[in-house]
Order: structure tokens, then sequence, then C-alpha cells
């Protein structure tokens, strides 16, 4: 009888058991990895390539990075294209995304004077991909501003939309033959909050008050200019799509009560809200609960009007379902608490403006970031929250990945661990009926990390940045996502015999 039941149970386990191991990612689903301009490039100068915001604040005020480094050289992908390509194909890529630099393209921000040979850069890095099968997919603006720009106000001049939009029409015209996959912004929130409302990411304005969300107006309407731009005057002969990225991690209730519900919906609207709000919701302009908090606020402490500026009517209508997709930069999860877990903020500013405390477990998987901890389910909370609020749209992740010390050696446990979690989110997500197109591991290669410098790599490939050759090496990361690319299937026990990397025939 015992052995019976037992034989019963086995039956029943592995017919639960077996969907799951099957679950397979569809045949046109986009797999790629990505990069950005001046965390890999380097060619700080090189060419006619003029000054922007990053190679400003490096060489001005080195010691707000880390390791006080720069990306003058980074991992030198402008004289390492060829390579950079060959990583791709040796791990079967679809797609990869990279970012263009403005600066290189127009040295002064405007479009009287293109620097040729930064487009003919381009050109090369295009042109390799597509000479192997490999979907080019485009950011306008991973946060290199020309410096010009930045002396005239960046993002907080009323003209910033108009300098987009004819930065965009250049590239369109140049590469749009070749590209198809266009995203305007990287993550308008490290932008506007981070660069103008903090000191986290250049220009390290520092305006609390209101500098996050006079950029964000601007940006989403230049968003908007460019996306019209390609529609207007581009898709009908180029057939491409244009799109944003908005960094949307998981920020949920710490408890199921109201309170929680509230001060997370808060947070939400901080982090990414009032950049896909205006873009992507039937009501248009910024959420309508964070505005209410920031005008109130505003004139308890003096201000003559909200420090959140408002969108007229048809600036509501110009910047509404300006976007073919909706990009997803994802990396982890925090709790949020109306009354538990705060800290003191600078007032006012944004984080002062919604007042909410903010939990993570220990428990969860540190990684050499001390913002990045492996969050259980948190890609599928975040996709269903926008498909459900945004209606039925289309998704790229279009970043996703894990960080390890420079010391630490080839064998990347957690980093494996992390992107299988992390697929498998995906996959329930799309098992619940959410459009995900693609997905791309951050990063392919290890590259300038921002105020990090290169104390936390990303890198599906170490580079070894003593070497001047920038010698790129795979991580036992980049064989397992090889694997999952080829048979479209997460095998959890899936273990490679060799580090030594080979290119599959058809790549
Ligand atoms: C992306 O930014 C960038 O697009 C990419 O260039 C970068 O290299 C990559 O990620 C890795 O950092 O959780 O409240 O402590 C991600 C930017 C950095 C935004 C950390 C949130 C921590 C905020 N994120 N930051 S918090």
């Amino acid at each position: 009888m015992l052995r019976y039941l037992l034989y019963i149970g086995l039956i029943i386990a592995s017919c639960n058991a077996l969907p799951k191991q099957e679950r397979r990612f569809p045949d046109d689903f986009l797999f790629g990895t990505a990069t950005a301009s001046y965390q890999i490039e380097g060619g700080w100068d090189a060419d006619g390539k003029g000054e922007n915001i990053w190679d400003r604040m490096t060489h001005t005020k080195p010691h707000v990075i880390k390791d006080n480094s720069n990306g003058d050289i980074a991992a030198d992908s402008y004289n390492n294209y060829k390579r950079d390509v060959e990583m791709m194909r040796e791990l079967g890529l679809d797609a990869y995304r990279f970012s263009l630099s403005w600066s290189r393209i127009l040295p002064s921000g405007f479009s009287n004077h293109i620097n040729e040979a930064g487009v003919a850069f381009y050109d090369n890095y295009i042109n390799e991909m597509i000479k192997y099968n490999i979907t080019p997919m485009v950011t306008l603006y991973h946060w290199d501003l020309p410096q010009k720009l930045q002396d005239l106000g960046g993002f907080l001049n009323p003209l910033f939309p108009e300098w987009f939009e004819d930065y965009a029409r250049v590239v369109f015209e140049k590469f749009g033959d070749r590209v198809k996959h266009w995203i305007t912004f990287n993550e308008p929130r490290e932008i506007c909050y981070e660069g103008y409302g903090w000191t986290t990411k250049a220009p390290i304005l520092n305006v609390t008050d209101i500098g996050t969300y006079y950029c964000a107006k601007n940006l989403v309407i230049g968003h908007a200019s460019a996306y019209k731009a390609y529609v207007n005057d581009f898709k009908a002969t180029q057939n491409g799509e244009c799109g944003i990225t908005i960094s949307v991690n998981w920020f949920g209730p710490l408890t199921d009560s109201a309170e929680d519900e509230y001060a997370a919906e808060l947070r939400r609207q901080a982090e990414w809200g009032i950049y896909a709000n205006p873009i992507f919701s039937e009501d248009g302009g910024f959420p309508k609960e964070i505005s209410e908090v920031v005008a109130k606020k505003s004139l308890e402490q003096g201000y003559k009007k909200s420090r959140m500026p408002e969108f007229t009517d048809e600036e509501k209508k110009y910047v509404q379902g300006s976007s073919d997709f909706f990009g997803v930069n994802h990396y982890t999860a925090t709790y949020i608490s109306a009354d538990e877990y705060k800290t003191e903020y600078i007032t006012p500013s944004l984080l002062a403006d919604i007042d909410v405390g903010s939990y993570r477990p220990p428990e969860w998987l540190s990684s050499a970031s001390a913002w990045l901890k492996l969050s259980p389910n948190s890609i599928y909370n975040s996709l269903t929250h926008l498909h459900n609020k945004f209606k039925n749209r289309k998704f790229y992740i279009t970043e996703n990945g894990w960080s390890t010390l420079p010391e630490s050696d080839l064998i990347d446990e957690d980093r494996i661990t992390y992107y299988r979690s992390a697929l498998n989110s995906v996959l329930d997500a799309i098992e619940a009926g959410v459009d995900v197109k693609g997905y791309m591991a951050w990063s392919l290669m290890d590259n300038f990390e921002w105020m990090e410098g290169y104390t936390e790599r990303f890198g599906l490939y170490h580079v070894n940045f003593d070497d001047p050759e920038r010698t790129r090496t795979p991580r036992k990361s980049a064989f397992v996502y090889k694997e999952i690319l080829r048979t479209r299937v997460i095998d959890p026990n899936y273990e490679p015999d060799t580090l030594t990397m080979w290119i599959d025939e058809g790549h």
C-alpha cells in the first residue's frame, strides 16, 4: 500500500514538474545583451568627438568616482568593435542593445556639424552585426550629453526637446536603413533624479527641490518629439519601431494595509510613474497622487506654485501614446512602508516629498552593488503591474543583470543563479499574458560602472582593464546564457564542460 501511494505521489510530482521544465521562450523572442557608449567605447576625444558631461565631470572632479577613474579608454570598444561582435556571435545573440554617443556624432550637440568619423564608427559597428544576423537595438541617449548643451542648461532648458529631435533626425537618417529598434532615452529617473535632483550621476546638479520634476517634463516632451519625427518622416520607409526605456524596479507594500499600498504607489510614481504616466496612461501628464502631494508641500513651504510643473492639455495630447513599446530595465525590489524604516531626507526633495520607508530582506542574495539584491518574482511583479496599469503594452526587458567584485574569478555562480531566477520570472510574466518580446542581459562585458568606476563588474565577459588590449574573457555565466539562448529553455542543472568559447555554425 505504502509503495503504491509513493508511486502515485511520484506520478503527480512529475506531472507538476514537467510543464515547468518544458517552458520555452518563443522562437521569435529576442535574446541579447546591452551596453552603453560612455561605459565601453573610450576614444573620448578621438577623431573629432566633442566633450560630454561625463568627460567634463570625471576630468574636473575625479574624486566623485569611487576609484578616481573615467571612461577615457573604458573597454576601448572604439578600437575593439570587431571583437565585440565576435563575442555576440560566440553567445549566439539575436540582438545587441548599445547606445550612440551624441557628441561623437554631433560634437557641439547641434546638427550644423556632423562628425563623419563618428558616423563611420557606428556604421562599422552596425554593419558588422548585420553581417552576422544580429539585430541592433539602438539607444539614442544613455547619459552622455554634449557639454555645450549642458552649459545651456541641459534638460532644464525649454529648447531641449528641439535639440533632441534634431539629433534624433540625424541618426534616423544615417542608420535607420539598418536599425529597426530605437530607444530614445535610457532611464529618465537616473537622468533627472540622480543627475539634476541629486548627485549620483552627471551633471550632479543637486537641485533637490525642482531639478527632477522640470527635467522629467522636458525629457518626456523631447521623447515625444523624437518619436513623432520617426513616425511622420521615417517609419513608412524604414519600417522600425521607437520606444523608451524606464527603470522599473519593484516597489511593493511591506504589509497589505491601505497605508502601505498607498506609500508603495507614491514611491512607484516617484521612481518611474512621472516618466511613464505622461507617455503610456489614458489620463496623461504626471500621476495624480504625487502631483497632489508635491503641490500641497510646495505651498506649505512658501513656494508660489507647485514645484512639480503641469502639462497643458495640448502637451498631454502631444506626449500620450508616443511609444511603440515599453522598455524595462529591471534589477531588484524594495518593500515600502508608510511609517516604518524611514530615514531623514533633505527637504525639499523628491524623497522628502513622498516620505516613505523602504526595506530589503537581509536574506536576499547580495551582489557587489549595495543596491542590488536577488529579489524573487520581481520581474513578474513589475511586468504584470505595468501590463494591467497601461493596458496591454508590448515590452522588452532592455536591461537586467548582476555585479561581482573585480577580484572574483570567472566562476560566477551567483550571477548564474540570478539570471536563471530572472528568466524564470520573465516566463511567468509571459504565461500570465504579458507581451514580452525580448530580454537584454546587462552586460555583454565589464565596463565603467558610473560613480563606482571599475569596482563593480556586470559582464558576461570579464575585461582586463590593466591590459592595453582590454582582453575579454568569458565567465561561466556566458556559457550558461549561451545554452539558454540555444535551447530556449532554462535547464537548472546545465554545466558547461569547458570554459573555452567557440562560435556555433551559422553565427
Ligand atoms: C543601469 O542603471 C544603467 O542603465 C547601466 O548603465 C548601469 O551600468 C547598470 O544599470 C548597472 O548599474 O535601489 O534606491 O538604492 C541602473 C541604475 C542603479 C538605479 C542603482 C537605482 C539604486 C537606487 N540603478 N540605483 S536604490
